[in-house]
């Protein structure tokens, strides 16, 4: 049997794109959380959200999400995790061993693309929206409190101003959360109105670092929340190399301080 596929034409391939892309960004314009940064963290406090009901969107500057999470560290796709993170990739469904049980207790290793490919996955099936290839360009504030970003297209903001003076739109939310890694860039625009003075990041410490940044994930400025690795600049913590527990047990975290906001 030859397979046919449906009659569509090309000017009906753009509508479907502009159309369907324009209804939902009318709708996130204003939105409950918006999540800076698609990594670990980011992925992880969205899927949370969402699935206790939250409206959520993610703005990515890449055209992939997973951030770091696509390797463990040294360009080598085997990422670690310690006890007791090994509870979400059971929840995700990562397949994952305990390494040299023998020697060492409570480290476990997986494959980084099934983990990534996993959080991912289940990030979307929660109902997280996606803004890939969108940059922050800045923050919105109303009487001191963060109320949602400035974004431009990750293209434009990538050019130089004389060739792409475009100006950025913005997004309202009730709670933004900082999930952009070592760069905590949306703490950084508040540091460069000279709101708040961050610490930088701390040297590596794994032991500490970890329970550090799960501790210190918290509202850092009335309606900014900050988790993963934007913890550790923000707060100057160490950093715990290419060990990933923390930025999942962050984004829990984040989630939890977030939905507590949401309901005062
Ligand atoms: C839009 C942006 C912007 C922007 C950045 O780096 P990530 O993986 O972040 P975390 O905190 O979830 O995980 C950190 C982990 O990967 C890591 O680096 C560790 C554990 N390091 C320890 C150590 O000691 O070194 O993801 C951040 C995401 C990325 O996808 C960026 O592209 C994105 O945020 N992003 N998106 N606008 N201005 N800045």
């Amino acid at each position: 049997m030859t397979m046919r596929f449906a009659p569509v034409s090309e000017s009906q391939i753009t509508r479907a794109i502009v159309g369907e892309f324009a209804k939902e960004f009318e709708n996130y314009a204003e939105t409950d959380v918006i999540i800076v940064g698609g990594g670990p963290s980011g992925l992880v406090a969205g899927k949370e959200l969402a699935s206790a009901g939250v409206e959520v969107l993610i703005i990515e500057r890449n055209n992939y999400l997973g951030g770091g999470f696509w390797l463990g560290g040294f360009l080598m796709n085997k990422l670690t995790v310690r006890s007791p993170a090994e509870t979400i990739l059971d929840e995700l469904g990562v397949p994952y061993k305990e390494y040299n049980k023998v020697k060492v207790a409570g480290l476990y290793v997986a494959d980084a693309s099934h983990a990534c490919s996993k959080l991912i996955a289940a990030t979307c099936d929660a109902g997280v929206k996606i803004l890939n290839m969108v940059a922050l360009d800045d923050v919105v504030l109303h009487n001191e409190k963060v109320s949602g970003v400035v974004v431009n297209w990750s293209a434009v903001s990538a050019l130089p101003k004389e060739i792409a003076c475009v100006d950025p739109v913005s997004l309202e939310s009730k709670i933004v959360i900082d999930a952009t890694g070592h760069d905590a860039s949306v703490v950084k625009k508040l540091e460069e109105r000279g709101l708040l003075k961050i610490k930088g990041q701390g040297a590596m410490w794994v032991e500490r670092s970890e329970n550090l940044v799960v501790e210190h994930t918290s509202e850092f400025y009335p309606g900014l929340i900050v988790t993963g690795m934007a913890v550790s600049a923000a707060y100057g913590l160490p950093r715990m190399g290419p060990t990933f527990g923390a930025m999942l047990m962050s984004g829990k975290k984040a989630a939890e301080v977030a939905i507590e906001k949401l309901r005062v």
